[in-house]
């Protein structure tokens, strides 16, 4: 599932040109061909031109239909289950539709080695209810075993684990600020392997507050990890208030530079400019550098009454509340059977 590839050939005459504008200090210029996908002309600075081509890609109108979807899924799971964290899982929607639908280059049925594909690591493994939406919606497996989660036995337990043998996890999460540092050895294997896939790993911010990440931060610039691609949900929140109330994180895109990281930004509730950002961060890959996008997100995005509060971290709605967030999030794909 090749999503781009280089070409750095001229744009053909059959290609329209959609629009240009500046994303982190590039200049895109989006090319469609009619009835075909994309093509991303990328300027990252005045000296190297290089353009992409992106195949089956899907364009936003579709993602955001697809992240709509993945949004029921994660009300209807928390109010099933009557526990879990819907807020994080909200706010993160829409990069992880976009990172699972356009840009991660995975094989099914699963094979856990993940060797010659792109691997996905949850840091912020209370994000559950999410990642087991996108899952099973990217085919992972079956959509109806959604309605299980946090059931005793389930597949789908409160934390990704890897006892259960669920398609999709390859490390336990859940216990903050380890998820970085498996990713790392991740990328490590696949150097020494010679596998050119890429790495991809999400945190959450408050998790930055777990010192383990700031190692696995300075060995991944010491060791030139540039096929690791970490994102920060940086929503300001947290389990007990925003973070600059707990422990303020300061000038995080300083403290990322200054340990050697390539630092890219976004908006991660806007489906446009996070699928374009996963779109570069992917092209600057192997130029020795890992790569970090600190996305801004909203905590609870999507659902009125559950944004940019720390009060839905963790706590389920009940019948009504899940009532009032399904009328403002479409069907889109279909419902799972509860
Ligand atoms: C090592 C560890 N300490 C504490 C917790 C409890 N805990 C779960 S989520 C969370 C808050 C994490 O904040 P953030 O990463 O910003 O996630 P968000 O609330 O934005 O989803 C805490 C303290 C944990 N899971 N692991
Ligand atoms: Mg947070």
């Amino acid at each position: 599932m090749t999503k781009f590839a280089k070409m750095n050939s001229p744009i053909s005459k059959r290609f329209v040109k959609v629009e240009s504008r500046m994303l982190n200090q590039a200049l895109f210029t989006v090319y469609r061909h009619p009835g075909q996908g994309a093509i991303i002309f990328c300027r990252l600075d005045r000296f190297r031109l290089y353009t992409f081509a992106l195949s089956n890609m899907k364009t936003q109108p579709e993602l955001e239909k697809i992240a709509s979807q993945i949004r029921r899924d994660i009300i209807r799971q928390t109010w099933s289950a009557k526990s879990g964290h819907p807020g994080g899982s909200l706010g993160c929607a829409d990069m992880m539709t976009s990172l699972f639908f356009n840009h991660l280059r995975f094989t099914l049925p699963f094979k856990m080695e993940g060797k010659d594909e792109d691997v996905f690591v949850l840091s912020n493994g209370h994000i559950s209810p999410l990642f087991y939406s996108v899952l099973a919606r990217s085919g992972f497996f079956p959509v109806n075993e959604l309605a299980t989660f946090r059931m005793i036995n389930s597949r789908l337990q409160g934390h990704p684990a890897t006892h259960e043998h669920l398609p999709g996890v390859r490390v336990a999460t859940g216990s903050l600020g380890q998820g970085l540092s498996v990713a790392l050895g991740m990328a490590l294997a696949k150097r020494f392997s010679g596998d050119e896939h890429l790495v991809y790993c999400l945190t959450g911010d408050g998790e930055l507050q777990e010192g383990q990440n700031w190692e696995a931060i300075m060995a991944a610039a010491h060791y030139k990890a540039d096929r690791l691609i970490a994102i920060v949900d940086w929503n300001g929140q947290q389990i007990d208030g925003p973070n600059d109330k707990i422990i303020s994180l300061g000038d995080l895109e300083a403290k990322w530079l200054s340990f050697g990281w390539k630092v890219l930004h976004a908006n991660g509730n806007s489906m446009k400019e996070i699928d374009e950002t996963l779109t570069l961060a992917g092209a600057m890959t192997g130029k020795g550098m890992p790569i970090v996008i600190l996305m801004k997100t909203i905590m609870g995005f999507g659902v009125d009454f559950m944004m940019g509060t720390n009060k839905w971290h963790g706590v389920a709605p009940n019948d009504e509340q899940a009532r009032l967030a399904l009328e403002q999030l479409a069907e889109t794909l279909g419902d799972y059977q509860i």
